[in-house]
């Protein structure tokens, strides 16, 4: 059995179709893809309809693998009533951010997203926030874009604009967008054709759902009212995957206040791709870049070629993900001590006369 062309169009594909036969040979379970996720409800498209369902149980205590919006699950159930989630397909790639408090846990945002397009709003520009945006971005497996919003605030100094944008973005492309005159629009829809999952991340108000509303061609979502200082506030509270007339399928998130990095060394050499260069010309392999003779990172900063607050928030994102690191390793041998406290207890009670 192939899959029916409606599934294609929310971006399934032969791989999702082996994944599909090795959890369910006797093809039991039917495919769907998460489109909205509530506290204990999904909102499922099965190509036909789109339908809210819970979880079967069995779900909920495999460690933290429930589904977000963008996974495919399989349905069983044969009528409306007993419809249920039984299956997680595996995600293809998962953008991720480390749970909001003291917690050291993972928390996945959107699942088998193929490209992220980072929101940067042209009123309010923030390097440092798009450096931690894109870092979590590149860790995600999908490619990331950087979309200048709301254009049509800058005028005759887009392309300058652009330019600095650039800097920040190295590796990833930068696009200018408005979504009040039109501009640049087609260009964000080309990246997204049939098949391809494309998410919104970015600062609250910087108009995701307001890109998202002009890609689908009518008020779909929510967005907030205009305001004089064109700030914006939290407007939407949940994660929507919405299929585009065209093809291809967008997932909008709310603006986050809280992002701490959850993303290894690869995803954060990616996004500072340039100071990454640089390093390896440093004197020595193990150069810390802070007060180390022959330091090329510092030599860039000295000549201008680095920005010293590009250097400075590098240092800083390294900073936080070797503390989530300790954090997870301590935490690690924690519950290995619990396990084998409890292995020696069980051990204890067998030998007992
Ligand atoms: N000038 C201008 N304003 C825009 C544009 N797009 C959105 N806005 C305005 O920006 C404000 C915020 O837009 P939203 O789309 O709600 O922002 P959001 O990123 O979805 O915000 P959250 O849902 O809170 O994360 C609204 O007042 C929009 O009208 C644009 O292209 N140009
Ligand atoms: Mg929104
Ligand atoms: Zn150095």
């Amino acid at each position: 059995m192939s899959a029916a062309p409606p599934l294609a169009v929310l971006g399934w594909d032969q791989t999702w179709n082996h994944h599909h036969l090795d959890a369910d040979p006797e093809r039991r379970w039917r495919p769907a893809r998460v489109t909205l996720q509530g506290r204990d409800v999904w909102r499922v498209h099965d190509g036909d309809v789109e339908t809210n369902l819970g979880v079967r149980g069995r779900l909920r205590s495999a460690s933290g693998a429930l589904p977000v919006a963008g996974d495919w699950v399989l349905v069983g159930g044969t009528s409306v009533d007993d419809a249920v989630i039984e299956h997680l397909l595996p995600r293809r790639s998962a953008l991720t951010r480390k749970a909001a408090g003291q917690r050291t846990d993972e928390q996945v945002v959107a699942a088998n997203v193929d490209v992220v397009l980072v929101c940067a709003p042209a009123h309010s520009l923030n390097a440092r926030r798009l450096e931690r945006e894109l870092t979590l971005a590149w860790e995600s497996g999908a490619t990331p874009y950087v979309v200048v919003t709301k254009s049509d605030l800058l005028g005759d100094d887009l392309e300058e604009t652009l330019d600095e944008v650039r800097v920040v973005a190295v590796g990833a492309e930068v696009l200018a967008v408005s979504s009040y005159d039109g501009d640049g629009l087609d260009a964000v829809r080309s990246l997204l054709p049939e098949g391809v999952t494309g998410a919104v991340i970015g600062p609250s108000g910087a108009g995701k759902s307001t890109l998202v509303n002009a890609l689908v061609g009518h008020d779909l979502l929510a967005t907030t009212a205009v305001r004089s200082d064109h700030r914006g506030v939290h407007t939407t509270s949940a994660r929507h995957l919405v299929p585009l007339p065209r093809g291809g399928l967008v997932l909008d998130t709310p603006g986050m206040r809280e992002l701490a990095l959850w993303a290894d060394e690869d995803a954060l050499d990616a996004a500072f791709a340039d100071v990454d260069d640089i390093t390896r010309e440093c004197r020595f392999a193990d150069c810390g870049h802070r007060t180390e003779p022959g330091c090329a990172v510092l030599a860039a900063v000295q000549d201008g070629r680095l920005d010293e607050a590009r250097v400075a928030s590098w240092h800083k994102l390294q900073r936080e993900l070797a503390y989530l690191a300790r954090k997870q390793d301590v935490r690690a041998q924690q519950e290995e001590r619990r396990r084998w406290a409890r292995l020696g207890k069980e051990a204890k009670a067998r030998t007992r006369p």
